[in-house]
């Protein structure tokens, strides 16, 4: 067996985005392109010989190809090991663990989260570090950086490695572990909840559906709800994972994940509805009729911490992400914790997590999770849910309800404009930046405006700068407009519109969010000419 050096051509443009590169299929089937972004990887990370390396992806149409080409490269690079998921499967936050239980040097793991699979759909990459967090942003520039200059890259040659069997091979002289994706993941989960409580939750007449959206959460879902806590068979739905995710759209949101929404908003609805998306690090939480924003979702885990055993001794800080709402921020004062507001994207909490200055983390776009891995976890979610639901023994509703009348409630809503011409994108950004100057101290949807910047962030740990994270229009009562453009979309741009206003007067806390945000709505249309420059009369996402 040897290893062949094959010469390729730089190739630019190919920075990684908000999470790891996200092209089409087509684009990462054209001939090296993987195998490119590889050699890149493993030439900006330092020295891994004699390490091992975690690879596993979502299922989606690609995976299997791109893991065998990974291993390859991965064994002529001078790893000495690869652990991969049977299957070439493993979900995001699975991924971590592993990477932490076994101290691998670092993981790849293949995954466009919730983005569509197919032929003609998209695929992704991304590099996660030792600590088994998202690459910090220095190293994805180094990858980047490399991008421009490779000329080569080295792959072993040798046959494919069959990854539906478990166990240990050799393959061009180094080991490759095929590994159950989830008993790792499981364990770690049943170290931090009340499994019994759970259990006896869901012995009652207490009913949930969880919605794997047919990706990779469902070998999860369906071994530790149905088969460690002995839910009813049926209640994880669309619990096979399928190349092209069913056709779907495997993004747990109330527009996507419409047949749980309506599970959980039909006759005879269950108490307790979840989903997970393509990768398994998102998560939406319903209650009978009642849709929980992952902004509250953060405070309320925050403000229930210590019914969890894996928490019981209290939580050291949270950190949300800048369009995050601050509905954490009042429970972490409440605490006397530190908050911390960081941009978008989890690789911004590791550092924070490390250094053990905050326990919880969330983001407004379905993301939470906690310092037992380093992603967000959507399976987690649900777990640390229901043990606040076993404890309290309350409905989902009341328990917002109550939390809104201590905290006050911070009425929230993400609009996202997808596929919109960039150059019309990057105007709509133009407009509002236009007027930062002037905008203080005016009126606007009746608030007075405090100021205007574009969020930049330092590091409270190692001092990195990452500036143009948002441009945020923020008032003196707390409210927000934020504008941002996605950096995982594939075709065209996304702006995404952000809105906030704090409600303190419990009386009020019942409105649709929607009709509470009225104004503000039609503010931001107005500052930045939103809908003229887009082209459309209203958003294609409302969360
Ligand atoms: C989006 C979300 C962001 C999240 C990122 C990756 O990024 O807004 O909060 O971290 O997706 O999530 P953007 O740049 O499109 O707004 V995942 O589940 O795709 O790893
Ligand atoms: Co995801």
């Amino acid at each position: 067996m040897s290893n062949k050096t094959i010469s390729t051509q730089p190739f630019d443009g190919q920075r990684p985005g908000t999470s790891g590169l996200r092209k089409k299929v087509k684009v990462f089937q054209s001939p090296h392109y993987l195998a490119n972004f590889v050699q890149a990887v493993f030439d900006s990370i330092g020295d891994f010989s004699g390490q091992t390396l975690v690879v596993g992806g979502d299922g989606r149409f690609y995976n299997r190809e791109a893991i065998q080409i990974i291993i390859k490269m991965a064994a002529a690079n001078g790893f000495s090991k690869v652990l991969v998921g049977q299957g070439g499967i493993l979900s995001t936050p699975a991924a971590s663990c592993i990477i932490r239980k076994y101290s691998a040097y670092g993981g790849l793991i293949l995954s466009a989260s919730h983005n569509p699979a197919g032929p003609d759909e998209d695929f992704g990459i991304k590099y996660n570090i030792g600590s088994g967090g998202p690459a910090p942003e220095g190293v994805t520039e180094a990858i980047f950086q490399r991008t421009l200059d490779i000329n080569q890259y080295l792959i072993a040659e040798c046959e494919d490695i069959n990854l539906d069997e478990q166990g240990c091979f050799e393959l061009a002289g180094i080991q490759v572990e095929v590994i159950d994706a989830v008993s790792d993941y499981a364990e770690l989960m049943q170290s931090l909840f009340d499994f019994d409580a759970i259990r006896n939750l869901l012995a009652d007449d207490f009913r949930m559906v969880f919605d794997a959206m047919h990706a990779v959460t469902g070998p999860y879902g369906t071994a530790i709800i149905e088969g460690m806590l002995n839910a009813p068979a049926g209640t994880v739905i669309n619990g096979e994972p399928k190349e092209d995710f069913g056709g779907g759209h495997p993004d747990p949101n109330l527009t996507y994940a419409h047949e749980l929404v309506d599970i959980l908003y039909g006759d005879n609805a269950p108490e307790f509805g979840a989903a997970s998306d393509g990768d398994g690090d998102r998560n939406m939480i319903l209650g009978n009729h009642f849709f929980v924003t992952p902004s509250d979702s953060l405070a309320v885990m925050a403000a229930n911490a210590t019914l969890v055993p894996g928490y019981k001794d209290g939580i050291s800080g949270i950190a949300r992400s800048m369009p995050t709402s601050a509905a954490a921020d009042r429970v972490a004062e409440a605490l006397g914790l530190d908050c911390y507001e960081t941009p978008t994207g989890w690789k911004f909490f590791g550092n924070l997590m490390d250094a053990g200055r905050v326990t919880l983390c969330g983001e407004e776009s379905f993301g939470t999770g906690s310092d037992h891995v380093r992603e967000k976890d959507g399976l987690w979610a649900v777990l640390f849910w229901l043990n606040i639901l076993a404890v309290r023994k309350a409905p989902v509703a009341s328990i917002l309800a109550d939390h809104w009348k201590k905290f006050g409630r911070n009425y929230y809503s993400r609009h996202d404009y997808e596929g919109v011409d960039s150059a019309a994108a990057e105007q709509v950004l133009q407009n509002v930046r236009d007027q930062f100057d002037t905008l203080p101290g005016t009126t606007m949807a009746g608030r007075i405006i405090a100021s205007c910047d574009d969020f930049s962030y330092t590091d409270p740990i190692d001092g990195s700068v990452s500036k143009n994270q948002g441009l945020r229009i923020l008032f003196v009562d707390g409210s927000r407009i934020i504008f941002r453009l996605s950096g995982t979309g594939t075709s065209g741009a996304t702006i995404r519109l952000y809105l906030e206003s704090y409600e303190a007067d419990s009386d009020k806390h019942g409105l649709d969010a929607q009709d509470a945000l009225a104004d503000m709505i039609t503010a931001a249309n107005s500052v930045s000419q939103l809908r003229q420059l887009s082209g459309r009369d209203k958003p294609t996402v409302i969360t």
